[in-house]
């Protein structure tokens, strides 16, 4: 475990080259904001970046589809991905952009370190050409059959079976330029390459280390180590990224790889979001001193960039520290009424669900409260409709929002919106009390793994708790027979409110600051408010409001492919 003053969090960089749709927020955006917001109510100093990834060929390849610039694009989807993750409550402390003049000069930085270093060297390869359009085909855009299965595959990358490859053992190659199609011949070219190898040993003695990491996260990265690390070209045949800091005519019409410059964008944004801060040595603090904690959250793809490849640019650099967590998620597929299997969410087949829309419809709270629950974190999982209008309705609004408003409206009708002295203590009072104070240990503890899907349902578990001591207690019956009772009985309710407030507020901030708001309790995001959960509740006497439903019901009708139920 180890001692640590600060941490920082980073949310792998979009590309600009679409909308960021429900499968990547499940993944990489929505735990970690949890994860801070839980850190924040701690007390601890923590930063939250993240940003959009604006080069490579995902940019003009959607670019070249569309034919407009590739500014044109990342322009577009930075805008509209920076506003869908506002809409759904996400909290970087800064989304910032590739594009930054500040982001070339870095990356550029961190290059030329390496090439001092001897960690990069020029190599002769033989690349694809394709003759009809004169240029060489950086691996995405050839296309052919699969070296290992057979089937359709990109050309590096086999998305039926899974394999990598290098792109001259794709059969049947051709060219995936819009408008080309010929087969390419392979040339001679020079790239610059990263020497991966050097670092196997250091890395290996780290990832040993790393025992409490996810099992698919240094799996992935172990199973790179065991194959032997090999050195991977950081440049492409391209017009589009940031340029090679070098005076070379062998670095003419090429680019550094995406890849190698993206990663990088953690750094510039942590130091565009100090400068803007007013405190522009502090990136330094964060990046380069040992009582930092790095933790990346990403999806299960890009685990060999961030848990080996970005680690062996950092150590290349000499003076950076090293993640001490990647969380990488598995997959979040959907599954369509009437189909037989889930997909993959895709634009092209019509399978996806934005941000943007789903907030709109439905707000951020049953957003966050759906993809948490079924969030893809040690196996894939399925988004389907039907689902998010059974768990948002049946737990959220049924057992949460049910909890609170019975107590709330029982307290505002017959107690006349004050919260009532506790009395006297029976054992299912105090019992029901210290549920309080012992899911925020497990809650925390289980934050703490990140195990969100966990930690969310055990907050659930304290309204259930207080359903059941609602239904026991029978204040309506009490009310009558035994006033200083149904008090008490009250009065306890209220502190399960008071703690449920808090207790909600990284996973659905809205709904717990609606909620603290009718308690007239402040800030339950505040820093120290976690430690208040169990221990600071509701006084005697204070007033509360008569409630507003905090999570409306949903009809059938209001949700696509519902009705069919
Ligand atoms: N843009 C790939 C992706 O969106 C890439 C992540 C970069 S993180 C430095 O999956
Ligand atoms: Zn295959």
């Amino acid at each position: 475990m180890g001692t640590f003053e600060r941490t920082l969090v980073t949310s792998a960089l979009p590309y600009a080259n679409g909308r960021i749709h429900v499968g990547h927020l499940a993944g990489a955006y929505l735990p970690p904001d949890i994860y801070v917001r839980y850190l924040r109510m701690k007390g601890e100093e923590v930063v939250f970046i993240c940003g959009s990834d604006e080069h490579g060929v995902p940019i003009t390849l959607r670019a070249m589809e569309e034919g407009v610039g590739p500014q044109e694009i990342i322009d577009r989807f930075h805008t509209a991905n920076e506003a869908a993750f506002a809409a759904a409550e996400i909290d970087f402390d800064i989304y910032g952009r590739t594009s930054w003049p500040e982001h070339h000069e870095l990356t550029q930085a961190f290059f030329l370190k390496l090439l001092d270093g001897g960690y990069i060297e020029k190599q002769r390869i033989q690349q694809y050409y394709s003759e009809k359009v004169g240029m060489f085909l950086p691996d995405r855009y050839v296309e052919g059959v699969c070296p290992k299965c057979g089937g359709d595959a990109r050309g590096d990358q086999c998305d039926h079976c899974g394999t990598t490859y290098e792109v001259t053992e794709l059969r049947e190659p051709r060219s995936a330029v819009p408008g080309d199609g010929t087969t390419p011949v392979l040339k001679d070219t020079l790239h610059w390459f990263l020497r991966l190898d050097r670092f196997q040993e250091t890395l290996g003695d780290w990832l040993e280390g790393k025992t409490d990491w996810r099992p698919n996260t240094r799996g992935g990265a172990m199973s790179w180590l065991r194959e032997g690390l090999r050195s991977r070209c950081v440049t492409r045949d391209t017009e589009w990224g940031v340029r090679i800091p070098l005076d070379d005519p062998d670095a003419e019409g090429k680019r550094i790889y995406v890849w190698f410059d993206a990663p990088i964008g953690y750094v510039t944004n942590t130091k565009v979001w100090a400068e803007r801060s007013g405190r522009p040595e502090y990136w330094s603090t964060l990046w380069q001193d040992a009582g930092t904690r790095l933790i990346h959250f990403i999806g299960k793809d890009n685990i060999p960039f961030h848990a080996i490849i970005f680690p062996a640019m950092l150590l290349g650099q000499e003076t950076y520290i090293r993640p001490d967590v990647v969380v990488a998620n598995e997959y979040l597929n959907f599954m369509r009424a009437g189909r037989a299997a889930a997909e993959k969410f895709s634009k092209s087949r019509g399978a996806v669900i934005e941000v943007r829309e789903l907030v709109e419809t439905f707000g951020p709270d049953r957003l966050r409260y759906y993809l948490t629950a079924i969030a893809p974190e040690t196996a894939d999982s399925e988004f389907s409709w039907l689902d998010f209008f059974h768990r948002t309705n049946g737990e959220l609004a049924d057992v949460l929002g049910n909890f609170i408003h019975r107590t709330l409206s029982f307290g505002a009708k017959n107690l006349a919106g004050e919260v009532p002295p506790a009395g006297t203590l029976g054992e299912a009072d105090r019992a029901t009390l210290a549920a309080i104070a012992e899911t925020r240990e497990k809650v925390g503890g289980l934050l703490d793994r990140f195990q969100f899907r966990h930690a969310q349902a055990a907050m659930i578990d304290l309204a259930r708790v207080g359903n059941r001591y609602f239904d026991d207690r029978k204040p309506w019956v009490t009310r009558k027979q035994d006033p200083a009772q149904c008090a008490t009985t009250i009065h306890v309710c209220l502190q399960l409110a008071a703690g449920l407030a808090r207790l909600m507020a990284p996973f659905l901030p809205g709904g717990a600051g609606r909620l603290a708001a009718m308690l007239g309790i402040e800030g339950p995001q505040s820093p120290g408010s976690w430690a208040r959960i169990g221990e600071e509740g509701l006084p005697a006497g204070r007033r509360f409001e008569k409630p507003k439903i905090l999570f409306p019901k949903l009809e059938p009708g209001d949700v696509p492919e519902a009705s069919t139920d």
